[in-house]
């Protein structure tokens, strides 16, 4: 027996997948992206395992829906979905997902060139370009992005003490510098990185109280950003951001490096009007930009906040069509670990 049938446009983010499903939407009780957000996982997370977990997805897959507006002047919603569930805000995903929609016809802009969407973490503006029919650069204007602590020590058995800091940038990062026991995303493997981001991203989560002032529905520590040497040239930084139980970012991520201009621009090395150009960890690059300065209420009283902006570019590569029955053993996925 089908128990669903999922057209999806697939596509990549600067290496990062992107899966737009285009049908088999559940209709979602609730006023805001936030509560329809609780709605899916609460009822219909089946959906989004059986479509990122393994055997229909892989260990990085990542993917959106697109929903009508929830607010009046927005022209469209989208609810995130991933190998770690469904992310407040996701940048690569963003990015991916207006590329496609716009190239597919999915949304109609009230202005040419420019979207408002309401999504989980709250409402942002994004532009795009387009080169002939398809579109060649989308940038999306984040919501407000903060160091949320900073000097933390973690005591990480078998590794030593990692100082590190945590910062928001639509999801909360711990973000790790090179230090005496880490040298440096350029000498670390990616197994290095994936044998020692759960345990890092653990200890941290059980250590702090990450809520957003907010929405409460949106906390704890889901990423790990580890830093070091870039490689490519023009760019300012790099890191690996390491999300759900086995990935690492293709992208450079753009929650992760909104939380990252967030930490430099906190601790003086970014100013207002600076932009950063952040390389991920195969060398792809978005541009990003502190555009506003803002005062916040967080979880430590009132701080500056910055208003990032992110920028990039994302291919769609094919069209697929994907069931799920409940004869298949397989039919909400499986991860293995
Ligand atoms: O681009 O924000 C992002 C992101 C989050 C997880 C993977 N990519």
């Amino acid at each position: 027996m089908n128990k669903g049938t999922f057209f999806c446009i697939d596509a990549h983010t600067c290496g990062n997948p992107v899966r737009l499903v285009t049908s088999g939407h559940p209709n979602l009780i609730g006023q805001t992206m936030s509560a329809k957000r609780q709605d899916f996982l609460d009822n219909y997370d089946w959906i989004r395992t059986g479509l990122m977990f393994e055997p229909r997805g892989h260990d990085m897959m990542s993917g959106a829906f697109i929903y009508p507006p929830c607010s009046e002047d927005a022209d469209a919603s989208i609810l995130f979905i991933e190998t770690s569930g469904c992310l407040p805000m996701c940048g690569h995903g963003t990015i991916g997902t207006v590329t496609a929609a716009i190239e597919n016809g999915l949304i109609t802009p009230k202005n040419k060139g420019q979207l408002l969407l309401d999504v989980p973490a709250g409402k942002i503006k994004v532009e795009y370009q387009l080169s002939g029919d398809n579109v060649s650069a989308v940038k999306l204007y984040n919501v407000a992005s903060y160091l949320a602590y900073e000097n933390i020590e973690l005591d990480i058995p078998e590794l030593g003490k990692l100082t590190v800091d945590v910062s928001y940038g639509g999801n909360y990062y711990v973000i790790v510098d090179p230090q005496e026991n880490f040298p440096g995303i350029d000498q670390w493997s990616a197994n290095d990185i994936l044998r020692w981001s759960p345990i890092v991203r653990d200890i941290a989560d059980k250590a702090l109280t990450c809520i957003h002032p907010e929405d409460a529905s949106v906390n704890g520590i889901s990423h790990v950003l580890w830093t070091g040497k870039p490689q490519a040239t023009g760019s300012d930084g790099a890191n690996a951001v390491f999300y759900g139980e086995k990935a690492i970012d293709r992208s450079p991520c753009g929650t992760g490096t909104s939380a990252r201009m967030a930490q430099l621009f906190a601790k003086g090395q970014l100013r207002l009007g600076d932009s950063y150009v952040h390389e991920s960890y195969i060398g792809s690059q978005f541009v990003g930009k502190i555009e506003d300065v803002i005062e916040i209420e967080t979880e430590n009283g009132f701080i500056a906040a910055i208003k990032p902006s992110i920028q990039g570019w994302a291919k769609v590569f094919g069209k697929n069509c994907i069931t799920i029955d409940d004869d298949d053993p397989y039919a909400n996925g499986f991860v293995v670990k």
